[in-house]
């Protein structure tokens, strides 16, 4: 690993000073073993686990915030803007919150005052902390006529479950930003989906502020084309766009390569062209851009180990598993 002293390259925050926040994911383990590297190059983190409902509210009377207090404790130390993720998901959410005491469905109104009150413990909490909240992740089908996903919020609340979960997020924290965050946003189908949701939330005046673009992204997808298309769309809305979880997998999400060890050189060179030339195309819209955040910070530690491949390596970022800077960081350098 690199030496504590060794960071003499420009930080990738400066590079990017006059045009966005620059952030990545962190857990209580890269907190420690990345600390340099993060505090080097990055201004904003988000909690990769730590704020997600099964972790801060495993039973109902019962919140653990420890893991969660240690990241915010990190950011004040180091002086890092931190990003709120997530307060309603199908994911990562406990069973209780659906069910009485029998496993029996509870009913829409106890479901969103439990709602109300988890968002009003958690987002209060945090208010002189985290300055931006998704509140809501990924609440649109990928395939299909239908606009949201089946869940348990859509099946026992109805589609004002997305509504209600801003306005409780805004009255605990009425200077919060407030994103609905998804992934494939650039995918055109998707992407129209996530828009008409939007629009429908905007025109109903609920409170949203922001979009959040995943980019889980890869060598190959989505095209340029797409990603500005999806820009385009999203902020004539007149909302705020940040990517919130960015990788660049050298892979195709099927790819089932699991024999390498390192990373092919070529395709190095591909990833440092495919950021550039995302970079560049971010920076044109910097105006509607205001944070991107990598989902991680430096290869040898990426939630992309275990999914969709398990033990394919992806090598998706900008630093290596030493946190030397790749092909990648040295072209933005020269952009
Ligand atoms: C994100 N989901 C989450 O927002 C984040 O909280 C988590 O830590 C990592 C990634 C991305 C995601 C979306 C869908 C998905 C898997 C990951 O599942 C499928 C995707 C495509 C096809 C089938 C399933």
């Amino acid at each position: 690993m690199r030496e504590p002293d060794s960071f003499g390259e420009p930080a990738l925050k400066a590079l990017f000073a006059g045009d966005f926040h620059i952030g990545a994911a962190v857990n209580p383990r890269t907190m420690k073993t990345q600390e340099q590297l993060l505090r080097h190059h990055f201004n904003s983190i988000t909690a990769e686990n730590e704020m997600k409902f099964e972790s801060l509210h495993p039973l109902e009377e019962v919140y653990r915030f420890g893991a969660a207090d240690e990241l915010v404790s990190f950011a004040r130390k180091h002086k890092l803007a931190m990003r709120g993720h997530t307060l309603v998901w199908h994911n990562q959410t406990s069973d209780w919150l659906f069910q009485d005491g029998h496993g029996a469905s509870v009913s829409k109104e106890v479901l969103l005052d439990r709602l109300k009150s988890h968002i009003n413990t958690v987002v209060g909490r945090y208010k002189n902390d985290i300055y931006a909240w998704d509140v809501v992740n990924e609440a649109v089908a990928d395939e299909g006529e239908a606009l949201l996903r089946r869940s348990k919020w859509l099946d026992i609340a109805g589609d004002g479950f997305i509504a209600k979960a801003f306005e409780f997020a805004h009255e605990a924290d009425p200077g919060a930003l407030l994103f609905y965050n998804d992934y494939n946003e650039s995918n055109p189908l998707k992407r129209d989906k996530i828009y008409t949701l939007l629009k429908s939330l905007l025109d109903q005046g609920v409170p949203v502020h922001g979009v959040g673009l995943q980019a889980h992204w890869n060598l190959y997808d989505p095209s340029l084309d797409e990603i500005r298309t999806a820009i385009e769309k999203y902020a004539s809305l007149g909302l705020t766009l940040q990517l919130t979880e960015l990788d660049m997998s050298l892979f195709r999400f099927d790819d089932r390569r699991t024999d390498l060890k390192e990373p092919p050189a070529e395709l190095l060179e591909l990833q440092a062209e495919r950021y550039a030339a995302v970079f560049k195309l971010l920076r044109e819209y910097k105006d509607v851009i205001s944070a991107v955040t990598f989902w991680g910070a430096a290869d040898d530690y990426t939630w992309l180990d275990h999914f969709p491949v398990h033990g394919r390596k992806n090598w998706p970022f900008l630093f290596d598993e030493q946190h030397r800077p790749k092909a990648a960081f040295d072209r933005l350098l020269q952009e």
